[in-house]
């Protein structure tokens, strides 16, 4: 039925003469689409095939034909224009640009049921905005765990050289690979008794990784023929001084990540410029990205980077693991490198310290005032028996008509919620040992913010189920935010405000909340549209760890006319709007 609605509404489209699914027309309400600026143009195509991963046979989404998908790279301030031609005849999908602002492009966000109607199977969708701000970014579906594989970089060139290296050596994404399928994971998640698929099998970078075939028996399938699929080669110079680029893409794994013998110096996040710091191991939460630069050794060798998994058992999981090679020689070392050193699975004290060192290059000084003070509390909670996460209580559920569609057509959207202040207990100690139900509310759970508003969020840790708490990497939508600081145990407001970083906050799109602790982040709302505030833990986010930010959705412009319907938005409510203006 729907794919009969998009025909339809396609050819009364084009019989109304202004085009659907092509390309806009110039002046048609583009947002902050800089006219003098070039336009970078792309064409990305969705697929699952079968493709070796982490040296086995694997049914992924691919973009482009390859896992992981091609790199795209612009430059500051160009004009951007993605065609994605979904050549799925299954599902649909969307691609989200991770990290990238989209300010006054909110239908550019490529976010299911939130920014657009998923672009139907075999359909296409064009994705036009300005990259305002240079650093790394990715891109990736955003319809279900569509991202688990389809996944690839996108990197906007500074105008400027911000930092001092020779060489640019492009990104590492890291990921995640399940035997089972996304779709078998999806059902389990949503089953009443609910499947959790627990750790990922493999850890990859760059799609490529190794399972550990005494550990899981299915993997007699291994074919280990060469060694190109077990890791990842880049060739360097030796005494070079390279920009590195990081990427976590998987959907459960927070990773750390070490150079054997090669320090790290951390000088940006997605787009932050840091005031640069030397460590040997660097944090990478799910969806975070960082850029070092490393000064390769004199001596010519190889050198592991390797990333492990943290905060989860991680027992006969093999690290992801990337060559450095400065010989050339191809004569690789046949032992497997160690871990020793690495911080230890559950050292919350160590990542903390790290957190602290993440200073803004630039003073930002802050005023301590804010506008608007939203505390979220995350915690396992059941809904219907089935286990789910929450923020403030309330379970996400996406809406059945993207909220920006709505918006623009007066659609209802039902059951939406607005996330009440948490009702204050002990967090720490589980809900059933105090007496208190287990049960969770479902709902489209938006916060609204009103323009030029300083809204400050305080991201409260709780527990799961298990009485375990966890970490969770918080990713916003629509622009970066500040970093004010970090904590353990329960916020305390009286003590704790004040000493927040307000001088020099670094400025990310993800930050994590460790376990048995709080985050407090800050954010200007002046880029109106519906935004995703999220756990990038794509399992977390799938299971209700999901919220919407409205910002001024009064102030939203004009919708262009390319986009799909879905929902409650039907072909009549189109026409009449538009009142085909042929
Ligand atoms: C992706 O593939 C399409 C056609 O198959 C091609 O036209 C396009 O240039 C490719 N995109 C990139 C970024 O390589
Ligand atoms: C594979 O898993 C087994 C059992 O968990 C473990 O003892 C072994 O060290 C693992 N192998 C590697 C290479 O990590
Ligand atoms: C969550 O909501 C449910 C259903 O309304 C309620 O029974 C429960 O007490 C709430 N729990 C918390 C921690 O607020
Ligand atoms: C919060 O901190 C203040 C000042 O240290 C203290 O007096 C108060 O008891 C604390 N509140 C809680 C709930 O711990
Ligand atoms: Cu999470």
């Amino acid at each position: 039925m729907k794919g009969f609605w998009t025909v339809l509404v396609t050819w009364v489209v084009i019989l109304c003469g202004w085009g659907v699914v092509s390309v806009v027309a110039e002046d048609d309400g583009w947002g902050e689409w800089a006219d003098e600026a070039p336009t970078k143009k792309f064409i990305l195509t969705l697929q699952q095939g079968v493709r070796q991963v982490a040296c086995m046979d694997s049914l992924v989404l691919v973009v482009n034909g390859t896992y992981v998908g091609p790199t795209l790279e612009v430059n500051e301030g160009d004009n951007v224009e993605v065609l994605v031609l979904n050549k799925m005849n299954n599902m649909g999908a969307t691609i989200h640009f991770h990290g990238v602002e989209q300010r006054g492009t909110p239908w550019a966000d490529g976010t299911a049921y939130v920014s657009q109607c998923p672009i139907p199977p075999l359909s296409r969708f064009t994705y036009r905005f300005n990259a305002n701000k240079a650093g790394t970014f990715w891109y990736h579906g955003h319809q279900m765990l569509s991202f688990t594989s389809g996944y690839g970089a996108f990197i906007v060139h500074p105008k400027e050289k911000q930092f001092d290296f020779d060489e640019d050596a492009g990104v590492i994404h890291f990921g995640n690979q399940y035997m089972e399928s996304v779709q078998r994971i999806i059902v389990g998640l949503k089953s009443n008794p609910f499947v959790f698929p627990g750790n990922p099998q493999a850890l990859l970078a760059e799609g490529k990784g190794l399972f550990n075939c005494s550990a899981f028996s299915e993997c007699l399938k291994c074919t280990f023929d060469d060694g190109s699929c077990r890791h990842e080669v880049k060739y360097m110079e030796p005494d070079t001084k390279y920009l590195l680029r990081f990427t976590n893409a998987g959907i459960l794994s927070f990773l750390t990540l070490g150079i054997q013998g090669i320090p790290m110096k951390v000088v940006q996040t997605n787009t932050g410029a840091l005031k640069p710091f030397k460590t040997d191991f660097l944090d990478l939460g799910n969806g975070q990205s960082y850029s070092v630069i490393i000064k390769t050794p004199k001596k010519r060798g190889h050198y592991w980077l390797q990333a492990v998994m943290r905060f989860r058992e991680n027992e006969g999981i093999i690290p992801a693991r990337v060559l450095l090679d400065t010989t050339k020689s191809q004569n690789y070392p046949k032992e497997t490198p160690s871990v020793e050193g690495f911080p230890s699975t559950f050292d919350v004290q160590f990542s903390r310290k790290l957190m602290n060192k993440l200073k803004s290059k630039e003073p930002e000084n802050l005023s301590p005032e804010y506008d608007q003070l939203w505390t979220l509390v995350s915690a396992q909670n059941l809904y219907k028996n089935s286990v789910k996460w929450t923020l403030n209580n309330y379970t996400f559920q996406f809406p059945g008509t993207p909220a920006l569609l709505a918006n623009q057509y007066g659609v209802d959207l039902k059951d939406v919620e607005v996330t009440e202040p948490a009702m204050p207990y002990d967090y720490f100690t589980p809900l059933a040992e105090q007496g208190l139900s287990e049960f969770s509310k479902l709902g489209v759970n938006m916060l609204t913010a009103e323009y030029g508003q300083r809204v400050r969020i305080v991201f409260q840790n709780g527990l799961n189920l298990q009485g375990e708490s966890e970490a969770h990497p918080f990713h916003m939508h629509g622009g970066d935010y500040w970093v004010l600081g970090r904590g353990q145990g329960i916020f305390n407001a009286t003590k704790d405000m004040e000493k927040l970083n307000f001088k020099n906050p670094p400025m990310q799109a993800t930050t994590s909340v460790l376990p048995m602790g709080w985050t407090v982040i800050e954010f200007l709302a002046d880029n109106p549209g519906f935004w995703l505030l999220h756990c990038h833990i794509g399992l977390h986010s799938d299971m209700g760890m999901t919220l919407v930010i409205a910002v001024a959705p009064e102030m939203i412009p004009e919708i262009p006319g390319n986009h799909h319907i879905c929902g409650e938005v039907t072909v009549n409510k189109v026409l009449k709007r538009n009142n085909c203006r042929a």
